[in-house]
């Protein structure tokens, strides 16, 4: 963690250097700085409602295994999502490799290059070998109509990303799935209260791993879950996250640890309650951004996708050197000299990193849409205390640059 951009940015700020003396304050006219602006800062619940939590873990003393605050934050976010069956983990990643396990995948799982990491890192945990499949360039999203011709008599299953929360083509992925016999386990890391025709994204396919990790729109401090269709996955990955144990003297499967433990399922039932109002914030957010670059050329905003409400967590821009004038390099370098901290997620693609280089479909020539969008493409900052005059500094900041 100490080597993490997130730290060095921190260490960077002059807000947190040490302070001028009184001295050089009397004779020294510091140039005006502004506080750092981080592409996300986690939404921390009142205090007092963490305490009061605290104060009844600790008065029953369990901290973990399946306790009662687990068991009501599985609830009440299966009722949010009115989906039938959820289970919680301790993180996203662990949650999508238990998930792997319980749906009994074994050989090529065909994914997509343009995600975090951990999308693909967990089919490689799980013994699998991903097939990268290129990416469609509306939603950023797997190209169904590329999805078949990676299919080889080895693919068992599609890991799709609904990446910033825009949904992938559920309907074209589901008739692929059915056609080959496939299963389908969407990351939908990123989608938290992502509505798709007026209904959940999360019933689609036979899964969704949700992660409610620090950065995300709600957050467990570090968590995630994976949504199902069946009871009988539910009760398999309730057993896999919990060492493969059924009851004290029977140990079912080789399972491992990626339970929630009360604390964070404390945090979940804290976040739970403001979340929809943090999404109208990130909604407003998104509109200022969109009308204050909506008209440079070489700045291409987020598309507006017909029949999705989305959660609004992430705010992609692609830039357009030639157009622009500037690379995306150039931009996001500008903006960090401002303490203006935007990420680009994601690059490098997954095929590009070093344990996947050499698979053959990581070749950037089968991925033309997923190279030239991690090429051009940069996450503005976008949280619920994201004040609008940052926003506008942040889009003043850009703008200045045109050529
Ligand atoms: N699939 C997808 C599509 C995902 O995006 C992710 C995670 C996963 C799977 C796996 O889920 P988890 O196993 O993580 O639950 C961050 C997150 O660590 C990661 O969860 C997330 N995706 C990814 C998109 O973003 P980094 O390396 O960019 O994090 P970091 O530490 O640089 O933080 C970004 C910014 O957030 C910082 O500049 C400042 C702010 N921040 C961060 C933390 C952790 C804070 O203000 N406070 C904090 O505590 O990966």
């Amino acid at each position: 963690m100490a080597n993490s951009p997130y730290h060095r940015s921190v260490v960077e700020s002059p807000d947190l250097a040490d302070g001028p003396s009184s001295s050089s304050i009397a004779t020294v006219q510091k140039p005006q700085t502004h506080p750092p602006i981080y592409v996300t800062r986690p939404h921390l619940p009142e205090l007092p409602g963490l305490i009061q939590y605290l104060e009844q873990i600790w008065s029953n003393r369990v901290l973990s295994n399946d306790g009662p605050l687990h068991r009501q934050l599985e609830l009440e976010l299966a009722d949010y999502f009115r989906v039938p069956h959820l289970s919680l983990f301790s993180n996203g990643m662990l949650a999508l490799m238990v998930a792997l396990k319980a749906m009994s995948i074994e050989g090529e799982v065909i994914t997509s290059p343009f995600s975090f990491p951990a999308s693909t890192h967990s089919l490689t945990w799980c013994g699998l070998t991903p097939v990268f499949c290129d990416i469609e360039p509306d939603t950023y999203t797997l190209d169904p109509e590329r999805i078949e011709n990676c299919i080889t008599r080895h693919t068992r299953a599609i890991l799709p990303v609904h990446v910033y929360g825009f949904p992938c083509d559920v309907q074209k992925i589901e008739e692929i799935a059915k056609r080959h016999n496939l299963k389908v386990l969407y990351d939908a890391a990123h989608a938290f209260g992502v509505k798709y025709q007026g209904e959940t994204l999360l019933n689609r396919g036979d899964a969704s791993m949700l992660s409610f990790h620090a950065t995300k729109i709600f957050n467990t401090f570090e968590g995630g879950a994976v949504v199902c269709r069946s009871r009988e996955m539910k009760e398999r990955m309730d057993i896999l996250r919990n060492h493969g144990i059924v009851d004290e003297t029977t140990i079912s499967v080789a399972g491992l640890n990626a339970k929630m433990n009360e604390v964070q399922a404390a945090m979940g039932l804290l976040q739970l309650r403001d979340v929809d109002q943090r999404i109208q914030k990130l909604k407003a957010l998104s509109a200022t951004y969109n009308t204050l670059l909506g008209e440079y050329p070489g700045i291409r905003l987020p598309h507006d996708l017909p029949n999705v409400e989305l959660n609004y967590s992430y705010f992609p821009v692609l830039i357009d050197e030639a157009e622009f004038g500037a690379t995306r390099d150039e931009v996001y370098h500008a903006l960090k000299a401002q303490q203006i901290f935007a990420r680009r997620y994601f690059y490098p693609l997954i095929s590009d990193l070093p344990a996947y280089r050499q698979l053959p479909s990581a070749g950037r020539e089968n991925l033309p849409n997923a190279d030239v969008i991690s090429s051009q493409v940069l996450c503005l900052p976008i949280y619920a205390d994201l004040e609008m005059n940052a926003v506008e500094r942040i889009c003043e900041c850009i703008t200045g640059l045109q050529r």
